[in-house]
């Protein structure tokens, strides 16, 4: 059958998997949350903002005759992997998963894993300290527990209202990052630790790099668990799983 595809995007390989398809001539909708005010533009339709949760997911499967899910979300949206599985098993729609390793350590890495933000802040008990926090807006609150420290924010949009923190400065940029230019940033504000989630990927990493080169503690957030699906790590997996999914991509 005519492939028609959702990607469930928000990423770097979101975008390269939406070149693909458009490259070949097939009829996908890449889905942003709307969390940023200006989404990178992309090759196919967009559509954006929630679906309602896994039922609001499964219906919109329905109306738009989706035939295939690639899954190109960030591995912290945990909340959408769930419901894109819950809502494929619901109406019998493959589902595939597009996502990058996670980071390993380097020789000269010192990183200190926590299992989430909330570790993340416990271990930032102590006395002040110069801190990069490098996870985006959606959890700047949880860090007012640990209001004795300076930090560095960096995010996609300027904050609607000053962060909680009372001592802070922000950094406006969506990435990718480079690691010449996030050591400048660390140097230029006397970076003492970098906070940062395993994101995996090469959009985020250049923090991670650079807190290697100079030396600097890195915070390492490990990823929520997610459901077992199948994954994939390229646009070109992705085609071969679709060709083998009884997809008829007129090639
Ligand atoms: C809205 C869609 C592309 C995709 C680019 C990647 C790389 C740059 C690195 C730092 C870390 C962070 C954050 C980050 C990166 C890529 C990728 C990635 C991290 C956009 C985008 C959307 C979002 C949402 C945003 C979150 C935030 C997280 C900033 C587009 C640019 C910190 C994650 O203001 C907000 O509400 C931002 C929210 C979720 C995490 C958070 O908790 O705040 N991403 N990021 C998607 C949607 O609406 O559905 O504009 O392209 C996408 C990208 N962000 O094609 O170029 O692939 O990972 N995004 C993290 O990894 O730690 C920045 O600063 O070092
Ligand atoms: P999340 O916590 O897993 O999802 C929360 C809710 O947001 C979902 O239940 C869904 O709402 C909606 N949603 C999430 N992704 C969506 C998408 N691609 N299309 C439509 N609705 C979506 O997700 P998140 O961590 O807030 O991430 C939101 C977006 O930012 C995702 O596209 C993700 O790829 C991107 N992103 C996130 C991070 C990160 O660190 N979390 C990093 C980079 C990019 P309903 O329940 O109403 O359907």
């Amino acid at each position: 059958m005519r492939p028609n595809l959702l990607i469930l995007g928000g990423t770097t390989e979101a975008t390269a998997l939406a070149q693909a398809v458009a490259a070949q001539g097939i009829d996908a909708t890449l889905s942003f949350a709307g969390r940023v005010e200006r989404p990178r533009p992309q090759p196919v339709p967009v559509r954006i903002g929630g679906f309602g949760g896994a039922d609001g997911l499964a219906s919109f499967l329905t109306s738009q005759r989706i035939t295939h899910v690639v899954d190109a979300t960030h591995p912290f949206a945990a909340q959408m992997s769930r419901n894109a599985v819950t809502a494929c098993a619901a109406r019998g729609v493959p589902l595939v998963a597009l996502t990058r390793p996670p980071w390993t350590p380097q020789p000269g890495d010192r990183w200190r894993h926590v299992p989430d933000i909330a570790g993340a802040v416990a271990a930032l008990a102590g006395p002040p300290r110069r801190v990069m926090l490098a996870v985006g807006r959606m959890h700047l609150d949880a860090f007012v527990a640990q209001p004795q420290h300076f930090y560095l924010l960096r995010l996609v949009d300027p904050p609607a209202s000053p962060p909680p923190l009372p001592h802070h400065h922000v950094i406006v940029s969506r990435g990718p990052f480079t690691e010449a230019d996030d050591c400048a940033l660390m140097q230029q504000h006397r970076i003492e630790i970098v906070v940062s989630k395993n994101a995996g990927g090469t959009g985020a990493r250049a923090k991670i790099a650079a807190a290697r080169g100079l030396g600097l503690p890195v915070l390492m957030i490990d990823r929520p668990a997610l459901p077992a699906r199948h994954e994939v790590s390229t646009p070109a997996e992705v085609l071969d799983w679709l060709a083998h999914s009884g997809a008829d991509l007129g090639v």
